[in-house]
């Protein structure tokens, strides 16, 4: 059982808060992307793999109509609202608005108006682009169609319903691939999933491949404006070219539309359809175990999201390119997730792993003169219900 601790931290503080066992815990795992960026919400291929990192939700109904939570995380600060719809904002925002958030939307889509005590614990790393809210997201939901026996849910259909709460209660236009990933992710592959029909097939880790993870520190401010902008502009991109989504579009067809089309919009279209490009193209790659090839489209995919898209800082572009160098060619490195900070990604021989982290923790300093953190995870499987 690899959450025992989390799973100790959870039950701990349920019983702190409400003098009681809960009747379900749930877990649900962050993430971390391969391959193919900002593409979800164009429709295109991501390439992620659920992560060994997971946020535990601990559940029990109440006799009233009020939902009372309380975060581990968060020195046990807690949140009490009523079950009842509408369900407002809290007033300084913050991670209950992605639990009131979520419990809005299974309210709509058929949980009663029963209160309910709920804990929350974890150890994916906050803020750092392993989607920890997403994954709080989805833990919920998980636990809360089992308390209330929404089995007319299916995963996917959870993975839907946490994004609308991210979406249209909490303000962030983000895509599907987070939550569907952490809801369904399968021990040992990564998924492709295709945006548009949700469509998975899992790709297996090569044997002797790490997968490693380098926070590096840098702080995500202001992330969410930047992220609906890209989206507003990949919107533009689709419109001024006549498709309904990028993932319709082609190099050619941009290529038609060189001359009309904004330099910066341009660009940004050129990254969606050469990224999910890649992350198809990865696959191959993968199953081969071509790690020669995976650094060279992890590589292309970091410039893409540096010039094209523009969400990397100055940063997160020297921790990887210390990673490649460390690396060398047999693997590769590349910022992973929504952009402006967080963390990268690298794939190289398990045997290798030593001498890399050794190389980043010596020569790498975040703006602030911190240390990266390297983790190596094993792709873990989605969401699931405790014993
Ligand atoms: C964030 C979003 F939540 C995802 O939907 C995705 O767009 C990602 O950024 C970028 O690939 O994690």
């Amino acid at each position: 059982m690899p959450h025992t601790l989390q799973q100790q931290r959870v039950l701990a503080a349920f019983s702190k808060a409400y003098g009681s066992a809960p009747a379900v815990v749930a877990q649900a795992p962050g993430r971390v992307n391969l391959i193919g960026e900002h593409t979800d919400y164009n429709d295109g291929y991501v390439l992620p793999c659920a992560l060994d990192f997971a946020t535990l939700v601990a559940a029990g109904k109440r006799d009233d109509d009020q939902i009372h939570v309380v975060a581990a995380d968060f020195a046990d600060a807690g949140d009490q609202f009523g079950a009842a719809l509408p369900i407002a904002h809290h007033p300084q925002g913050g991670w209950p608005d992605y639990v009131r958030g979520v419990l809005s939307v299974l309210r709509a889509a058929g949980m009663p108006a029963c209160g309910v005590n709920l804990a929350i614990a974890g150890n994916v790393p906050l803020g750092a682009g392993l989607s920890s809210s997403a994954s709080l997201e989805v833990a919920l939901c998980v636990a809360l169609r089992q308390l209330f026996g929404l089995d007319q849910l299916d995963n996917q259909m959870l993975a839907r319903l946490a994004q609308r709460a991210e979406n249209e209660f909490v303000g962030c236009k983000c895509g599907i691939m987070d939550q569907l990933i952490s809801a369904c992710g399968q021990a040992g592959h990564a998924l492709l999933i295709d945006c548009r029909s949700l469509a998975s097939t899992p790709v297996p880790m090569p044997a002797g491949v790490a997968i490693m993870i380098v926070e590096s520190k840098v702080r995500r401010g202001l992330v969410d404006g930047e992220y609906n902008l890209r989206r507003q502009q990949c919107e533009a991109a689709a419109l001024a070219m006549g498709v309904s989504k990028l993932r319709d579009a082609s190099l050619p067809l941009l290529e038609q539309y060189s001359a009309t089309l904004d330099a910066t919009i341009a660009r940004r279209a050129r990254h969606i359809i050469t990224d999910s490009a890649r992350a198809e193209q990865a696959v191959a790659a993968l199953a081969s175990g071509n790690l020669q090839r995976m650094g060279e489209l992890m590589a292309a995919s970091h410039v893409s999201m540096r010039d094209d898209f523009a969400i990397t800082v100055p940063a997160i572009d020297q921790l990887v390119a210390l990673l490649q160098q460390a690396i060398g060619p047999q693997g590769g490195a590349r910022m992973t997730g929504g952009g402006f900070g967080g963390c990268a990604v690298a794939l190289l021989p398990a045997e290798r792993v030593a001498a890399v982290r050794e190389h980043v923790l010596a020569h790498y300093r975040s703006p602030e003169g911190e240390q990266a953190v390297v983790h190596v995870c094993y792709p873990a499987a989605g969401a699931a219900i405790l014993p």
